[in-house]
Formats: C-alpha cells, structure tokens, sequence
C-alpha cells in the first residue's frame, strides 16, 4: 500500500522538473537549457527511465503535464 502511494506520486512529479509544485514555462526553460544533453533529470520519456537524450519525446510528456499542478510532498 505504501509502495503504491509513492509511485503515485513520482508519476505526478515528472514533468515538474524544478519541484515547485506545478508544470510551468519554467520546467520548460530548464529542459531547453538540457536539450539534446545526458541529463537525466530532464530525461522523462520513454519511461520509465529515458533514453539517455533530452529530446522531443521528453518534450512531449512535459507539454501533457503542462499547468498541472503537484501536490507537495508530505
Ligand atoms: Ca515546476
């Protein structure tokens, strides 16, 4: 049940990419600062784990999550 819960909310967090609670231009203008770079904090998609490349794909799962909020962590 626990396990369950924090994979929820990994899910939730992933395009959040500074952790400030929601997607924004601001997750976004990190990713760009990355494109094209090993940098696995921006690296999103696929999943679960990336493919090594910040990229369009990456970008795509960002924009999906845009204005989304996050619930903050406990
Ligand atoms: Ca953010």
């Amino acid at each position: 049940m626990m396990q369950k819960r924090v994979n929820i909310r990994i899910d939730l967090n992933i395009a959040d990419l500074n952790r400030d609670g929601i997607v924004d231009s601001a997750d976004m203008c990190i990713m760009v600062d990355h494109w094209g770079e090993y940098y696995p904090l921006c690296d999103i998609s696929p999943p679960p784990f990336g493919d090594g490349i910040v990229d369009v794909q990456d970008l795509i799962v960002l924009a999906e999550h845009l204005f989304e909020e996050v619930p903050p962590v406990e």
